[in-house]
């Protein structure tokens, strides 16, 4: 997916393929972000292999596997789902990912909850996950692009930190913000036509449920950064851009947030986007998916398979 410019349009310099419009743009967001004289920013390609690990914040991995979430599936193998990554932040294509976040700087990870609530906080988001605890649970994880992958993350449900935050009455919506370092991640000044930072957001009910999970972990140990370093969202039920990576942000609002993937194509990503394999995307099919390591076709599930926990969200009754 996601091909909302022509795949070729990243392999051929940028003045020659963009509207006047969009390379003006990227002059004034290399300006604005320091970078004078038009030349880009090389980063060098990562010498540290697909499992290089960050620190992980002193949390213990691996954290206990939670049993209710420890169903008897095959897992997708580590090293395919660490070099297969959707993160437009460094790049749009997916196996070179794991080679451009050498610069990514994880640690510290300063997290701020913040809008319609009691009890704004600033902190870092490791300590706060070492202090409130962690577990393992194993989930189904479906991209809009019709890939799927079984891994076991490693974190807490996002309900523990709402509660802390009080939301007032009137928050309705919970909206997630991703890091914006240019000089950390090529993907900001090669794609400056992409409205960042990536937002994304949840009802306030969806972002409480359960099943929602702030991740700082997967295969046991401390997220690789290609997955979202050092602490990102997982919503299983939905597709997969729902689930934003590298959260620096949490904000509860009244009104629903701009998301950055429906102010692109809204008609392609809308707000809710529940796994439906009945509800085609409008460039394809979306009633079966391949696993990303066996390449197997496998049905899709409404709700991801997690309707006994969720449909109830939607019911109109
Ligand atoms: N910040 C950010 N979060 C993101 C994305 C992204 O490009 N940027 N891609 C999304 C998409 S489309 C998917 S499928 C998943 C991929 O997660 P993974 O690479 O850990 O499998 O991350 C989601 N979260
Ligand atoms: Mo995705």
């Amino acid at each position: 997916m996601f091909q909302i410019l022509k795949r070729s349009a990243f392999n051929l310099p940028e003045r020659l393929v963009t509207p006047e419009g969009t390379y003006t743009k990227r002059r004034e967001f290399l300006r604005q972000f320091g970078f004078a004289g038009g030349g880009l920013a090389v980063l060098g390609l990562g010498a540290q292999g697909w499992a290089a690990q960050p620190a992980g914040g002193g949390l213990k991995y691996p954290a206990t596997r939670n049993p209710d979430f420890n169903p008897k599936w095959t897992l997708t193998d580590e090293k395919v789902a660490a070099t297969y990554n959707n993160f437009y932040e460094f790049t749009t294509s997916k196996d070179r990912v794991h080679r451009l976040v050498g610069k990514f700087v994880t640690e510290p990870w300063p997290l701020e909850v913040t809008g319609l609530c009691e009890n704004p906080m600033k902190m870092d988001a490791m300590e706060w996950a070492s202090l409130h605890g962690v577990e393992e649970r194993i989930y189904r994880f479906r991209c809009v692009e019709a890939w799927a992958m079984i891994v076991p993350w490693t974190g807490f449900q996002l309900s523990k930190l709402i509660e802390k935050a009080k939301p007032k009455p009137e928050a309705k919506f919970v909206k997630f913000v991703t890091f914006m370092k240019p000089d950390q991640a090529p993907g900001f000044l090669n794609m400056p036509q992409y409205p960042w930072p990536y937002t994304e957001g949840l009802r306030l009910d969806e972002a409480m449920h359960p099943l929602t999970i702030m991740a700082t972990g997967i295969y046991g140990k401390p997220m690789p950064k290609q997955h979202g370093a050092p602490i990102r969202l997982v919503v299983p039920w939905k597709y997969g851009f729902k689930s934003g990576k590298s959260i620096v942000k949490i904000e509860f609002t009244a009104q629903q947030p701009k998301t950055l993937w429906e102010s692109l194509a809204p008609e392609e990503y809308p707000f809710e986007s529940n796994v439906d394999p009945g509800v085609p995307h409008p460039r394809w099919s979306q009633a079966t998916e391949r696993m990303i390591d066996s390449g197997d076709r496998v049905k899709t599930q409404l709700y991801n398979g997690y309707g006994s926990h969720v449909a109830k969200l939607y019911s109109k009754a």
